[in-house]
């Protein structure tokens, strides 16, 4: 055999190598990581492409119209999929820094174990973690019993792969980090140094490889991973500690809004602003209340409706609009205390009706309620302040009084909604919309302690949601207006606000 064949063919291959790789995956997925980290194993640079599993990006159902599902690996423009097939072909294609044994019986074995991973522990672990009570802890027992055969087979050793990282360890390099996050959530502890000594000393030796913890992906992305593996789990109800997520849950519903209709549920908590000030508006102004008043039912016609066969508005799960207009079946019961009437009617609303004893047993929902004896002296309180004429007489009053109804409804009530709606750019306007307008307010309510001077007046009412709601939206949404420097008047105004509350 002469050279020149082997030669082309050794070219044909190294040119081979050296074409361009992609990656698409998803920040959470354990199944990309693992290939990301193979990568820099490796040494072999890649443009990474993240993917949004919520939705699909039409590269990914072109290179993995069978699954679906990332990581998906692009080299020269040909695609692979499913993990361990990526990393086998990488192994293969790429010689340096093996992931493999040479020894064929030592092969074998990783291959073994890294199939065993994923299919007792990975998929299983999962599973378990979507399930509850009895059911859970009777399906965390095959995830439990693979770990301890991998503990049994990690024994006398360094890493899975012996002396270094092998194949196995990036197969199951998601326990360390994703475990103790399964852990905290569902308030239990699954890996103990105790129960598996040769895996939990492996856990922290492996953490402590820099390129691994280099690539470890961001832990809040956690309940992402969640609604895309599940998205019929309601996830908002997994317990406490996902409402540390709420941001990201909420992002990840933000997306599915657009399905269910968001503006429904803008618009009812627009009506609602109409609702609360004309139920706590006096005598004085009946016909105005009663307006109110009609404005809501029909709102509430509109909600019903939509809920017909339907568990909550998102479908099966808590959604977006459930989320929006989840301060009706606790705040109306309040008002309608404090106003002595009937809106939220079982026969008038069925669905409507059902779907508010439904929400406020969602765990999360429930443990974030407000006390309703609260709301009601808030309720009574500010009937009480309220001076009778806080709806002005004098005509340029009255108009003064509705351009600023006007006002915060379309500008600083909208742009701190959007904020909280929005990301990236549209959310940075928003916010700085927001401040703006929060600052003409500081303005208006300068060296007093109501806008309504000494007592709450109209506009006092009409911002009345800033105390109690601008929060929520703060904590959840990641973002802060009310500085207390930025807005000494408005923020004091808050806290008396906050105050009566309490
Ligand atoms: N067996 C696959 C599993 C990949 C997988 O489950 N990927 C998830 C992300 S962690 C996914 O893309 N899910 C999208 C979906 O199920 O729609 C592998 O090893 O690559």
């Amino acid at each position: 055999m002469g050279n020149g064949p082997q030669i082309s063919l050794q070219l044909s291959t190294r040119d081979h190598m050296m074409e361009e790789v992609k990656l698409m995956g998803a920040l959470p997925s354990l199944y990309s990581c693992r290939v990301e980290w193979a990568l820099t194993l490796k040494g072999i640079k890649y443009e990474y492409i993240e993917e949004d599993l919520l939705n699909k990006s039409s590269l990914l159902l072109k290179h993995n119209p069978i699954h679906k599902k990332v990581p998906v690996m692009l080299h020269g423009g040909k695609s692979i999929a499913e993990s361990l097939i990526i990393l086998e072909y990488m192994e293969e294609t790429w010689k340096q820094n093996p992931l493999l044994p040479q020894d064929p019986l030592e092969k074998a074995n990783a291959r073994f174990w890294a199939k065993f991973a994923d299919e007792k522990v990975a998929f299983p672990m999962w599973t378990a973690f979507l399930l509850k009570g009895q059911e859970q802890e009777k399906a965390m027992e095959t995830p439990l019993q693979a770990l301890k055969s991998l503990d049994e087979d990690l024994k006398g050793k360094k890493f899975f792969g012996g002396k270094s990282i092998g194949l196995v360890d990036l197969v199951v390099g998601w326990i360390p980090h994703w475990v103790p996050v399964i852990e905290k959530v569902l308030g239990l502890k699954l890996l103990g140094a105790d129960s598996f000594p040769s895996l939990y000393a492996w856990t922290e030796r492996f953490l402590n490889v820099p390129f691994i913890r280099e690539k470890l992906p961001p832990s809040d992305r956690f309940p992402y991973c969640c609604m895309v593996e599940n998205p019929s789990q309601n996830c908002l109800s997994f317990s406490n500690a996902s409402m540390r997520h709420g941001r990201k849950i909420l992002s990840c519903l933000k997306i599915r809004a657009r399905e269910l209709r968001l503006d429904l549920g803008l618009n009812s908590q627009r009506r609602s602003v109409g609702l609360t000030l004309g139920l706590l508006s006096t005598q004085k102004e009946k016909r105005e209340r009663e307006k109110a008043v009609k404005s809501a039912l029909e709102a509430m016609k509109t909600l019903d409706e939509e809920l017909k066969g339907k568990e909550f508005f998102g479908g099966e799960r808590v959604g977006f609009v459930d989320l929006v207009v989840g301060w009706i079946p606790y705040g109306v019961p309040v008002l309608e205390e404090a106003g002595g009437f009937k809106l939220l009617d079982a026969d008038a609303f069925p669905f409507l009706h059902a779907w508010g004893e439904r929400i406020l047993n969602v765990p999360f929902i429930k443990e974030k309620l407000p006390p309703s004896d609260r709301m009601l002296a808030y309720a009574a309180n500010i009937q009480l302040k309220a001076s009778p004429t806080h709806q002005p007489q004098d005509p340029y009053e009255r108009a003064n009084a509705r351009f600023w109804v006007k006002f915060t409804e379309e500008k600083c009530g909208l742009s701190i909604r959007t904020a909280f709606y929005s990301a990236g750019e549209e959310r940075e306007k928003a916010l700085k919309s927001a401040l703006e307008e929060m600052k003409i307010l500081e303005e208006e309510l300068k060296g007093k302690e109501f806008f309504g001077g000494e007592r709450v007046g109209f506009l006092d009412l009409v911002v009345g949601w800033i105390p109690y709601f601008l929060p929520v939206l703060e904590e959840v949404g990641g973002f802060k207006l009310l500085d207390a420097d930025a807005f000494p008047f408005l923020h004091a105004w808050s806290e008396i606000s906050q105050r009566s509350l309490n």
